[in-house]
């Protein structure tokens, strides 16, 4: 890693007087590998085209580097793997449940711990205690399993994110925060809003960060409303590091303590803990209020397991408790986060057109940008990636209108501002030898002189249609 951009503390003064940077590299070494698998041109065209050019149907074995998502994918230490041979897999009350109660306690500071077998689950119990049809659920921009549990337990989402959240371009440094007016407004006029919803990054506008003093407001604009603050803490401690970085007053402060407090300023959370915990599997959703945490109870029983497993093993449990510990650790996020932006200035340099600032989890290509002259309903998105895949086995992710699907009232198809491309990086299991093979090729697709004329989507799911569409070249 020898590209640390300004958001990382590493320049160094040398004796010449002349600020100098040093490189540095990942708080780790690698002990176990895994080979991956190089293709042909041909054998990438057949896979894409049994695949309906969705990225989502390949086999991962015809993928060489895979991007898809940094969702389940991380390398666990040697630590978590050790946990693993500790799972005690009694059916309830196993001592790993009470390892991970403890290190979400410790380091999120929520009162109750309900274990899910990961964020979607949580989101669904969540969605079933609180929402009533016919309520109203402000959130800073959708994701979308959590808009869908939202909509699928009768209520409509309003997105009241800052509108630079929007804008590829902004520079904004906190695009994730939350439009107070808007926010106010939906307060107001809504005739009832069980929670507000506050993702911490927020995935969707390019894995953009909440400032503490944003998250402080919301608290206190909802408060007055008798509203209560539901994170979703997927990526909360990425938002940390950023919140280290970019705000004033805690450079100095810890990862550690910068999420305590944020959390403070909320009254529960979703959480996906295959994202910041670094574990393949498992999540869970955290409350304080003590009757809301009976009800959740009562229905984790129903659809994920036992209020002490959710769903997970034992070891699994054991796995995240670990996890949840190394995710805070500010060498690690510097390496994690620090490698997303190496790849984003490999990017800047090449000219390709990316969101700015530079994420937490991925970098976001403006497909819009790569083919100005497409119209959106032919999916340049969709088609960005499946021609990623075609030049070097590159896989990626549609986050475009693909993914934005139709409104639930009258089906009509959502046009989302952005049309982007997620390139999302696994956490501590790429090297930068990868991230030059991807900037390389990304490039490549960028210059292309014959630009494709997009797809046509013939096959449409009925539920998140992106995971399974297929589609044909126009
Ligand atoms: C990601 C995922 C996984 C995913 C989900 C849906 C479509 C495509 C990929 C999952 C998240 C997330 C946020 C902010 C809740 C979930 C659900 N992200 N909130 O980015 O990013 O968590 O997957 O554990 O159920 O690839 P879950």
């Amino acid at each position: 890693m020898n590209s640390p951009s300004s958001s990382s503390p590493t320049a160094l003064r040398t004796t010449g007087q002349q600020l100098r940077r040093r490189s540095w590299a990942e708080p780790w070494k690698i002990k176990m590998v895994e080979p991956i698998k190089l293709t042909t041109a041909e054998q990438r065209t057949a896979a894409m085209r049994a695949a309906g050019y969705n990225t989502f149907l390949l086999r991962s074995e015809d993928v060489y580097i895979d991007l898809l998502t940094d969702s389940g994918t991380s390398a666990m230490s040697d630590w978590q793997w050790a946990g693993l041979m500790l799972g005690d897999e009694a059916y309830a009350g196993s001592k790993n449940y009470y390892h991970l109660e403890e290190a979400v306690s410790r380091h999120y500071g929520y009162k109750h711990l309900i274990p899910t077998h990961q964020g979607r689950g949580a989101e669904h119990i969540l969605s079933q205690i609180m929402i009533r049809p016919g309520d109203t659920v402000p959130g800073n921009m959708y994701f979308t399993t959590t808009r869908f549990h939202q909509e699928h337990a009768g209520a409509t989402f309003v997105d009241v994110v800052i509108d630079e959240g929007h804008d590829p371009a902004s520079p904004h440094p906190f695009k994730g925060n939350v439009d107070l007016a808007k926010l106010e407004r939906v307060l107001t006029t809504a005739k009832h809003v069980p929670y507000a919803c506050l993702a911490a990054t927020v995935n969707m506008a390019g894995g953009q960060p909440v400032s503490m003093a944003n998250a402080h407001a919301v608290h206190e604009l909802c408060a007055r409303h008798s509203v209560p603050v539901m994170m979703d803490a997927t990526r909360a401690v990425e938002n940390a590091w950023f919140i280290k970085c970019r705000e004033p007053g805690y450079a100095e402060k810890t990862c550690a303590e910068i999420l305590r407090e944020f959390c403070s300023y909320t009254d529960g959370c979703t959480m996906s803990g295959k994202k910041d915990a670094l574990v393949n599997i498992g999540g869970w959703l955290s409350l304080n209020d003590d009757a809301l945490a009976e009800k959740a109870r009562n229905l984790v029983v129903v659809f994920e397991g036992l209020h002490t497993y959710g769903g997970m093993a034992g070891r699994d449990m054991e796995a995240m408790a670990r996890g949840i510990e190394e995710s805070v650790q500010d060498d690690h996020m510097r390496a994690r986060v620090g490698q997303v932006e190496y790849l984003g200035e490999l990017l800047l340099a090449a000219g390709v057109p990316i969101v700015a600032p530079i994420g937490g989890h991925a970098i976001y290509l403006d497909a819009r940008r790569f083919y100005p002259d497409m119209p959106q309903d032919n999916f340049p998105a969709q088609t960005l990636a499946s021609e990623l895949y075609l030049d070097a086995g590159v896989r990626a992710m549609e986050r475009g209108i693909v993914s934005a699907g139709r409104d639930a009232k009258t089906g009509q198809n959502h046009h989302p501002k952005l049309e982007l491309v997620r390139l999302t990086i696994p956490r501590r299991v790429y090297t930068q030898a990868h991230m030059d093979v991807v900037a390389e090729s990304v490039e490549a697709v960028f210059q292309q002189t014959k630009k494709p004329r997009g797809l046509r989507m013939v096959y449409e799911p009925e539920y998140l249609r992106f995971f399974q569409a297929r589609f044909e070249p126009i």
